[in-house]
């Protein structure tokens, strides 16, 4: 008498390992942007020790004021308690954020700055 095999289920077709033959097109997420980019203003904040002259050397070095118009930043800081020194794409804000940061610190001054979205 002939045995009757039990029915198996199809075996799955072996899956082949990934070649990279070099010609694969990675394609890159992007979400897509309506309307120009955000900018950021680099607001400074007034205080109680830093020197005006201090101020007024690093407004002119890292954001290109001459000493005219980064004398009038400084006082308008000095008296409404903060000013815009730039406005810039988002790394660069945060590029200038770390570079005032860091003189002031380098200094031993407690000259503070930040970067916030430009409202329109
Ligand atoms: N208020 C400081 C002073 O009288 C000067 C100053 C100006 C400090 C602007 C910080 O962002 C500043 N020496």
């Amino acid at each position: 008498m002939a045995s009757i095999k039990p029915t198996q289920p199809p075996a799955p077709p072996l899956k082949q390992p990934e070649k990279d033959d070099g010609n694969a097109v990675v394609l890159e997420r992007r979400t897509q942007r309506v309307g120009p980019p955000q900018m950021y203003q680099v607001v400074m904040l007034n205080d109680d020790y830093t020197p005006m002259e201090f101020v007024v050397v690093v407004i002119q070095e890292f954001f290109g004021k001459d000493l005219e118009a980064a004398t009038a930043i400084m006082l308008k800081i000095h008296l409404d308690g903060k000013g815009v020194c730039g406005v810039y794409s988002r790394d660069v804000a945060a590029t200038k954020v770390d570079q005032v940061l860091e003189a002031a610190h380098k200094a031993g001054h407690p000259l503070k700055c930040v970067a916030e979205p430009v409202e329109f």
